[in-house]
């Protein structure tokens, strides 16, 4: 470019960042998140999204806010009683956002409160309201008497006259008919009896269906994130020692999340030694480690909104018992064998079904199992092995085929214990499996493995995320020897 015309630009540039206060990557990429929204909305549609309400710990202590995820991708709003509204019919004013209005003293106790002005520059929304406003504008909506420019929802209006216009919401998951209505539900079937002219849609799977697909923003959140957590896996396979506490690892752990600005975790830690090691979600931490146990770890950061899913088994005192590691080659072969078979446009199920066909043999290899068909080896391999990772470590996704920007964990895991077999009904078939499996349960007895690593998948293949952390049988052997 000649070096007048950049002065040039560079000159409009300027002036664009004076008049848009909201410019930012971010910005950018909740403005056409929204928009991906609306396309798949009617014009004669208007939206509302919640934020998720406060709970309470004990008492007067309330648990750290957690913001409702969805809210959260289309807004990038992580305050308290925040609502969306979208209007796509409109021809100006289609995003209205609604947010607590000032209050010194409140503030005075629990911190700031946005302003409008920086609610439009962290969401990148023009049109701010109080959240007092909020049902007046739904009334005034729904009886078709606007306050002032009446032209400017006429899409909306002309349709709720004719009797074509519809409320899009978030509708909780209705499991069966006797299940009370959730919160959104609820105002649904309010509305309803106070109004007429539209009907009520699930705005769910529209964005649930855009979360699936990570934009190169997310999934530069998303490395960063898993950067972040594998990191924090090292540090905790250097503080895992004979006579250490499992909580000891935690706190190693959760320590290098604080130190990188990622503010909590994106799920509570499982730490969990020798027989801990076998229980899925352990979570006391509180086990003294001994020589020989295995120990296992699933933990990632909560980093800007994302969380990554990493697990790592590894021998406290550095060496892999020859038990333990023949259970490990097998999970980590499983692991491997899932890996080969993502690719573009290829269904999830056809990783499960790799890493299954893997768990299975080996298996019956070490006698754990002896039926080399059916789901036999699901005794000891109890859990599934792929999903969605993102805004929640068990992110929103269906059953539908690979895309470049998916974002998921491979996690195959083999867990031996006694208390599986006991419980199995005594039927001539589970009492010939249980004579011939026992003396192979008395010797693998209390191992529990998993090995879980979080994937982009991008045009130019699988990346996996949190290769930094070490994984095969040698790696973790040669790191442990170093500390
Ligand atoms: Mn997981």
């Amino acid at each position: 470019m000649p070096h007048a015309r950049r002065l040039a630009a560079i000159a409009s540039l300027a002036l664009l960042a004076a008049v848009s206060a909201y410019a930012g990557p971010l910005q950018d990429d909740l403005i056409a998140r929204r928009s991906r929204v609306m396309e798949q909305l009617s014009p004669e549609t208007l939206a509302i999204f919640w934020s998720a309400p406060t709970r309470v710990y004990s008492h007067d202590v309330e648990y750290e806010y957690r913001q409702d995820s969805h809210l959260l991708y289309l807004t990038g709003i992580d305050q308290e009683e925040t609502i969306l509204i979208l209007m796509p019919g409109n021809p100006v004013r289609r995003e209205i956002l609604f947010i607590l209005e000032p209050d010194p003293r409140r503030e005075h106790w629990n911190g700031h409160r946005l302003t409008p002005a920086e609610a439009t520059a962290q969401s990148g929304i023009e049109t701010v309201m109080t959240v007092k406003e909020f049902e007046p504008f739904i009334a005034a909506m729904f009886s078709r008497q606007p306050r002032g420019d009446a032209a400017e929802y006429d899409p909306f209006l002309s349709a709720l006259e004719a009797g074509r216009a519809k409320l899009a919401l978030l509708l909780e998951p209705q499991q069966n008919l006797s299940t009370p209505a959730g919160p959104a539900r609820r105002f649904a079937l309010d509305l309803r009896e106070r109004f007429f002219g539209f009907t009520v849609e699930d705005a769910r799977p529209i964005v649930s269906n855009l979360r699936q697909v990570k934009t190169p923003y997310e999934q530069e959140i998303m490395r960063k994130s898993v950067a972040i957590s594998s990191q924090a896996h090292k540090a905790g396979m250097r503080a895992a020692a004979p006579g250490k506490f499992e909580y000891e690892v935690e706190a190693a752990i959760e320590e290098v999340y604080l130190r990188n600005g990622a503010m909590t975790w994106g799920y509570p830690s499982i730490v969990g030694s020798g027989p801990n090691a076998t229980i899925l979600h352990y979570n006391r931490s509180s086990r003294r480690m001994e020589p020989g146990d295995l120990l296992l770890v699933d933990a990632a950061a909560n980093f800007q909104g994302y969380t990554g899913d990493i697990t790592r088994t590894y021998p406290i005192g550095g060496r892999f018992t020859r038990e333990q590691r023949e259970i490990y080659e097998i999970v980590l072969a499983a692991q491997e064998a899932g890996m080969k078979a993502v690719s573009a446009g290829a269904p999830t199920r056809d990783v499960q079904a790799a890493c299954d066909r893997v768990l299975r043999a080996g298996l019956v290899t070490l006698g754990l199992v002896i039926d080399p068909e059916g789901q036999q080896f699901k005794i000891w391999a109890t859990h599934g092995a792929v999903h969605m990772i993102g805004m929640d470590v068990h992110d929103v996704g269906n059953r539908r085929a690979f895309e470049p920007g998916m974002t998921f964990v491979i996690e195959p895991g083999i867990y031996i214990r006694q208390a599986a077999l006991d419980a199995l009904p005594r039927t001539a078939e589970n009492v010939a499996f249980i004579e011939k499996v026992q003396p192979m349960v008395d010797k693998y007895k209390d191992i529990g493995v998993r090995v879980e690593d979080s994937f982009l998948l991008t045009t130019g293949g699988l990346e996996r995320l949190s290769s930094a952390v070490p994984r095969t049988v040698d790696e973790i052997e040669q790191f442990m020897k170093k500390f």
